[in-house]
């Protein structure tokens, strides 16, 4: 039993937990928000602002930056990092860095974004908002048809890395002929941990329309015609207990030991997963962040017919499914802004002066072009013109927990326990609307950083073989317990259907 790292680097911030596994305890935790402490790179939600809203591009210097100072705090917190044992990350998925060469062992004296910056053959990286490939997704349609799906998990999606790999390749030939390395955000970080090149894990490399679920490799026939020599420039792909190497020397300047094992990292899903503790079938997840999206173990592995729901590798085994809703807290966070009203007003009051079910309201929030469905262009849409603060307010969560459910039924399988987490799971009326929509036990528990703690787990479960179940329940005993109110079922699957039809016909529009 030990201490174990967790990293996560998302949209906005990069996060360090650590766990004692002996003491079921979190002695340290870091956090560095990009818009925040890191104003120089000009991105305050985390991706530099384009005229094309279709454009979502990050500079990972900034990523390099914020780890470098998360890592910082982390020392500076008094908990003695030498006492760690592993290490492991998250990455917001499908983002990709194109490197010019491969790793090698860092140099002391430099920072990482000083000596990382300049090994880099494409200056930003495409993260998971971005909208820019259709022409290459239809391409890939085109080319592969239904096998796409079938084989990778998912059909051709904008945000994917493919997609985003065949765009760079093709506008920018020269550039793409100078990079050796392709990584995603996990492998890249995972990279720099090692000053070595690593691999990519099954659950982050089953988000690049590149990986066959069925072999467990990189696609021959997809991969070539994807890029010219793209095989070459791939990391192998390696299931999400794979040691990717040591801890490079240049990290004893935290106080961490040079060569502790470095497990291979993971997307921030999968690894939530593991993290909520809803890895085992039976329980799912809802993660209610930048984005909100639903995850869940499968029993077996299947593909959603709409489309919008993949198929990614569960870290503690098999596949998992996850759905990504793009407007998630930013479109809460944008109603609150239009209303100009506080969080306790949008969590509470709001919800105590409307009633269930807000005399069929529904709203589809598409602030920026959403994944599920697949709206392209922004845009809200109402099926009411009139509403007070606290019924406009309703409308988007009761909307919002109608969407999760509707978009992950193709799994087939009822759900009645659903660990939450990210932000938002703090309102207790969210939880409640949740609870009644899923008509499922709704549970969240302490930590809400579930990427970094499943990031944690997951170098526990490698380093020194602690089954995920143990380190769930240590970890992630569910601290409240919102019951679904059956009065309210009748009505939530009478508005289920008027949500579908509503959304169809807004999409036809
Ligand atoms: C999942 C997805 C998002 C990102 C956000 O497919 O695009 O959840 O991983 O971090």
């Amino acid at each position: 039993m030990g201490f174990h790292l967790g990293i996560d680097v998302s949209t906005q911030s990069v996060k360090c937990i650590v766990i004692d596994t002996e003491n079921g305890t979190v002695p340290a935790e870091s956090s560095v928000n990009f818009g925040r402490d890191l104003p120089s790179y000009h991105a305050p939600d985390g991706f530099r602002p384009n005229a094309d809203p279709r454009i979502k591009q990050a500079d990972p210097r900034m990523w390099l930056d914020g780890l470098e100072l998360a890592l910082e705090q982390l020392s500076a917190s008094g908990f003695d990092l030498a006492r760690i044992d592993g290490i492991s990350g998250s990455g917001q998925q499908h983002g990709s860095v194109y490197c010019r060469e491969e790793f090698s062992p860092l140099r002391p004296g430099r920072s990482l974004a000083e000596q990382i910056g300049p090994r880099l053959s494409r200056p930003v990286a495409p993260i998971w908002m971005d909208r820019s490939t259709a022409t290459e997704c239809r391409e890939l349609d085109a080319a592969f048809g239904d096998r796409l799906q079938r084989d990778t998990g998912s059909p051709a999606i904008e945000r994917f890395t493919g997609p985003q790999i065949r765009k760079f390749a093709r506008e920018e030939p020269k550039a793409w002929r100078r990079t050796r390395r392709v990584h995603l955000v996990s492998s890249f970080l995972c990279s720099v941990l090692c000053g070595s090149d690593a691999p990519i894990d099954f659950g982050d490399g089953a988000g690049m329309n590149l990986l066959n679920l069925q072999t467990l490799q990189w696609d021959p026939a997809i991969v070539e015609f994807t890029a010219p020599d793209l095989m070459a420039k791939l990391p192998p792909a390696v299931p999400s207990a794979t040691v990717a190497g040591g801890l490079d020397g240049w990290f004893r300047r935290f106080g961490l030991r040079p060569g502790i094992p470095v497990v291979v990292w993971s997307g921030d899903n999968p690894n939530s997963l593991v993290g909520t503790g809803a890895a085992t079938p039976g329980l799912a997840g809802i993660s209610l962040g930048t984005s909100d999206t639903f995850f869940a173990p499968m029993r077996v592995f299947k593909t959603d017919p709409q489309g919008c729901g993949h198929v990614f590798g569960n870290p503690a085994g098999g596949f998992m499914s996850l759905i990504c809703f793009t407007n998630g807290s930013l479109a809460r966070e944008a109603i609150r802004r239009e209303l100009a009203v506080n969080w306790e007003f949008f969590d509470r009051d709001a919800l105590e002066q409307s009633s269930t079910g807000n005399g069929g309201r529904l709203m589809l929030p598409y602030f920026e072009p959403e994944s599920t469905p697949p709206v392209p262009r922004p845009g809200v849409r109402r099926n009411y013109t009139q509403a007070t603060p606290a019924e406009e307010i309703r409308a988007i969560l009761e909307s919002q927990a109608l969407s999760l459910r509707l978009h992950s039924s193709w799994q087939g399988e009822r759900f009645r326990r659903i660990r939450l987490t990210g932000g938002a799971s703090k309102s207790t009326g969210f939880r409640q609307i949740l609870a009644d929509v899923f008509q499922a036990q709704i549970e969240t528990i302490q930590v809400t950083n579930s990427a970094g703690l499943g990031a944690a787990f997951r170098a526990a479960n490698a380093v020194e073989q602690i089954s995920f179940e143990r380190l769930s329940d240590r970890f992630c005993r569910p601290q409240e317990i919102t019951h679904p109110d059956p009065a309210n079922a009748e009505l939530y699957q009478e508005m289920l259907k008027q949500f579908r039809d509503f959304e169809a016909a807004a999409q036809q529009a």
